[in-house]
């Protein structure tokens, strides 16, 4: 067992009443790590700590450009270890190897870009309608930002905060999830070396129902950065609201991939098989709806049952392998339930549905992947985040029907169109209520792209030029140039 540590000021420390708790590999279902128990009062030493090193020239005192280069640093430190990182989020979270080896490779790109944007934050001049003052306004960071982030992609999902929180000029108290906390606390160790004050990143790390609350409701954290479920995301909306925290939310969906009958068929099946077995559903963005035009739906559905099928299901840190565990235990019997449910709901099961029987699957936490017709768009499988390798085939007649049925549920995360069509194209990338529209594509992200959800989806947008303002917040100066203060008491 690798006992692991917390960074805390700069230290790497245990928490403070010396608990830990084990993490366990998906795919073996064993303990493999200790990962510290973190109680309030080690959250209330790392938002001190976060807020100290706020304060301190070595941080507050940098220029933007300094800043900058040190996130690009760090940039560079990440892809040294980009390799070694994957295994461990493999090892943790079961995710594959060959994702996990492409999204470390890929994350430095936000540390440079936002590292790059650094000191392009520029504030403006108003040309005010009053004689004799000057009113310009300056871009300032918010302070302590709490950046909350689930198991699925533990990493590139604190990226997305760490890397624009930071470019800003806070200084942040993470605490990543109590499923995937060891990659967490590896990449600690990268700020350390290239060179971010102490206390610049803190990193707590235990479970949300014993710490969550003392850190989004902490007077002295500023902003509240979260990626999750939404029921959670709403409890800590709720309790951000009461200091009138800032928050972004990224909260998952039910996203629809909608693939009309002119579609290039063999590409819409691909598409949608990626957009839900890859990352075994595991994703926000899973695109765990398939609504198909029923001129096509018979053929689409033989198609994708047959392509579905040939998936390679085992250990995730074989490279060849195609669909790994669920990741966490909880996460399994979630999946399950719902497939039951579906079942008792009238849906049909055209593939999987029950765990896989080789030899490479006994010990771990793995679901077929499984694909239900007959599927109509109340039904419960049609409606709620299931988070697993789980696909709701629905039919529809017309466009109206198919936006219609795309917009029934909470979510607005993000939908795939697979059309020939351009007008088409362009009418569903503006009537989907969705943060990101892919047509003819499916699961491709940017750092220079916005990333977040319309409805319960989500508040705010990560990566892009816009992420960067979710961490600044605007001032506005006066100044008098007129060279004399006139009486109060008469009125101008
Ligand atoms: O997430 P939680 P869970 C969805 C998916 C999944 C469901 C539950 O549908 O089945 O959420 O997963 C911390 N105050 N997504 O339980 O609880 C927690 O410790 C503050 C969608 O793993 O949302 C972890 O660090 N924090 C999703 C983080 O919140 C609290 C990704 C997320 O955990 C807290 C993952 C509290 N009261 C799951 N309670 C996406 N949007 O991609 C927990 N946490």
């Amino acid at each position: 067992m690798k006992p692991y540590q917390m960074l805390i000021g700069g230290q790497w420390v245990d928490a403070a009443g010396g608990a830990v708790f084990d993490t366990e590999n998906p795919f073996t279902g064993k303990a493999w790590a200790t990962i510290p128990r973190a109680g309030p009062e080690d959250v209330d030493r790392a938002v001190a700590a976060a807020r100290a090193a706020f304060r301190d020239p070595a941080w507050r005192g940098l220029s933007a450009s300094a800043r900058g280069a040190l996130l690009r640093r760090f940039a560079d430190l990440l892809t040294v270890h980009a390799d070694r990182l994957a295994e461990v989020e493999t090892r943790d979270n079961g995710k594959l190897i060959s994702e996990m080896r492409g999204q470390l490779r890929y994350m430095p790109q936000w540390y440079y870009y936002f590292g790059g944007l650094a000191d392009k934050v520029e504030g403006r001049v108003i040309p005010i309608d009053k004689p004799g003052v000057f009113n310009f306004t300056r871009e300032q960071p918010l302070g302590v930002v709490a950046a909350i982030t689930p198991w699925n992609s533990p990493l590139m999902l604190a990226t997305w905060k760490l890397a624009p929180a930071l470019a800003a000029g806070n200084t942040i108290v993470w605490k990543p999830s109590e499923f995937s906390s060891a990659s967490a606390l590896e990449f600690g160790r990268l700020f350390e070396e290239a060179g971010f004050p102490k206390g610049v990143v803190n990193i707590v790390t235990g479970f949300g129902s014993e710490i969550g609350e003392r850190l989004v409701s902490h007077p002295h954290v500023d902003k509240v950065a979260f990626t999750g479920g939404d029921r959670t995301g709403q409890a800590v909306y709720e309790l951000a609201a009461r200091s009138i925290k800032p928050v972004t939310l990224e909260l998952g969906g039910k996203s629809a991939n909608i693939v009309f009958e002119d579609a290039k068929l063999d590409d819409a099946v691909k598409g949608v098989v990626s957009g839900i077995f890859a990352a075994t559903g595991q994703t926000c963005i899973a695109g765990s709806r398939a609504l198909v035009h029923r001129s096509v739906h018979d053929r689409f559905v033989e198609e994708i049952v047959a392509f579905a099928r040939t998936a390679r299901i085992g250990d995730p840190s074989r490279e060849d392998t195609q669909v790994g565990p669920i990741t966490t235990k909880p996460q399994l019997a979630k999946v399950t339930d719902y497939i039951a449910i579906a079942q008792a709901e009238g849906a049909v099961l055209a593939l999987g549905g029950g765990r896989p029987t080789g030899e490479a699957c006994r010990e771990g936490w793995f679901v077929e992947p499984t694909i239900f017709t007959h599927v109509t768009p109340s039904m419960r499988i049609a409606q709620e985040e299931v988070f697993g390798p789980v696909l709701a085939i629905i039919p529809f007649d017309t466009d109206e029907e198919a936006i219609e049925i795309a917009n029934s549920t909470i979510y607005g995360l993000a939908a795939g169109v697979w059309t020939q069509s351009i007008t088409r194209a362009l009418t569903m990338s503006e009537r989907l209520d969705a943060g990101t529209v892919w047509v003819n594509t499916y699961r491709a992200v940017s750092y220079m792209s916005p990333f977040g959800g319309f409805k319960r989806s989500g508040i705010g947008r990560e990566s892009g030029l816009s992420a960067i303002r979710e961490y600044l917040q605007e001032k506005s100066v006066w100044i008098d140039t007129s060279g004399s203060v006139p009486n109060p008491f008469v009125q101008r």
